[in-house]
Formats: structure tokens, sequence, C-alpha cells
């Protein structure tokens, strides 16, 4: 059975889920939400799909799940690929999602949406610097720990990179600039050059402009 993948191109947390399922080798597909068009805030959207009102959502037959973290963690399960092949390495991949889950997405996806998707009179300069700040500490912490390592987890991809390379893709502007980063910048290529990675653009639908 196809899996469903409730998503939108612009968003790295949905991007998360449809890249470990996309490099896991499991059959999904994507199921477009409305993001920018209120959809994830109505009454019925929230009845039929997920309370919590967020994105990613995937269905599996009867099974319904929401996070990414947990998403990607399904996928570990289903396919046996992307995973730790034992417990302390496990911890540690979910060390690294909860991290930044915390600390990198929220904050990106966050001043990513302030700085290009909000009408340039509402975007509130502050809470833009204030986050910026935030996400320069985390890049750094980030790029730290990439020094002398291909995978943020062991020796080879897990769902530990690509819960962190969530927003690192995307074109808009918010802060982030690879060339200050040569770990970040690095690790980036390598992931990009795996067989069957795809950009989040090309591999889940965009809103109308
Ligand atoms: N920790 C969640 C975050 C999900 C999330 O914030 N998704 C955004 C889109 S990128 C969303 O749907 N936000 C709706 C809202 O905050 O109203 C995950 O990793 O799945």
């Amino acid at each position: 059975m196809t899996i469903d993948l409730h998503c939108f191109g612009e968003s790295g947390n949905a991007y998360k889920a449809a890249l470990a399922l996309e490099l896991s080798g499991l059959d999904w597909r994507p199921v477009f939400v409305d993001f920018f068009g209120g959809e994830t805030r109505s009454a019925a959207w929230r009845a039929a799909v997920n309370p919590m009102g967020e994105v990613p959502v995937m269905v599996d037959g009867d099974l319904r799940l929401t996070q990414s973290g947990v998403i990607q963690d399904y996928a570990v399960e289903k396919s046996g690929r992307l995973g730790g092949a034992d417990p302390a390495e496990r911890r540690e991949i979910w060390r690294w999602v909860l991290w930044d889950n915390h600390k990198l997405s929220s904050q990106a996806g966050m001043t990513r949406f302030l700085m290009n998707f909000l009408p340039e009179d509402k975007r509130p300069q502050p809470v833009i610097d204030f986050a910026q700040a935030r996400l320069r500490a985390a890049y750094a912490v980030l790029n730290a720990h990439l020094q002398g390592r291909d995978w943020l987890v062991g020796r080879s991809v897990t769902v530990a990179d690509l819960s962190c390379c969530g927003y690192l893709y995307y074109p808009e502007p918010f802060g982030f600039d690879r060339a200050e980063w040569p770990e970040i910048d690095r690790w980036l290529t390598t992931l990009q050059s795996l067989d069957g990675w795809k950009h989040p653009y090309d591999l889940m639908p965009r809103s109308a402009a």
C-alpha cells in the first residue's frame, strides 16, 4: 500500500519526513496541504487530519503519524534503513533529532516565515534579530560536531542527518549562508550526492505564489 504524506514544498519539517521516506525506498506519495490558504487552521482539516494543526502527517493504511521525527523513525523501522544499528547509536540519533526540532528547525522555520512569507510591513525585525542570533549558535554547534565526520551519527547517513538538514537547502533567506559554515557546507554536499536525494521543491508540491 502506498504511504500518503500530507505536506507542502515550503515545509522543512515535511521535507525531513519526505526525504526519509524517499531515501528508505518506501512507496509513498505527497498529498498537498494548502498551508498558505489556511487549510491547517481549519476545523475540518484538524478533525480529519491532525488536531495539532501541523504537517507533516503520514498515513499508512490504518496508521496515522505526526511529528517528522516519529515519521522518520517509522520509515527506519519499516525499511530497515537510515537508522542506528545498535541502541547506543539509536539514542544518539534521537539526541540530534530532538535538538534539531528544538534549536534548529523550529527557529529556522519561523525566521524564514517571518522574513519571506509575511507581508513586508508585518515583519518584526527585533524578533528576526533574536531568532537569527539563536540560529547562529545552533549552526556553530552543528559545524563543530561535523569536524572530522561525514555524518552526524556513526559511519553512514541516518535520520539525524535528514532531520538537521530540513531547512538548509531552501533558497529563501533566513540568515544561513553555507559559505560561512564550511563543515555544514561539506556535509550538505555529501548528502546531496546520495542516490535518490532530492531538493524539497522537487520532492513535494509547492504552494501557488
Ligand atoms: N515538530 C514538528 C513541527 C511541525 C511544524 O511546525 N510544521 C509546520 C509547517 S513547517 C506547521 O504545520 N505549522 C502550523 C502552525 O504552526 O500553525 C515536526 O517536526 O513535525
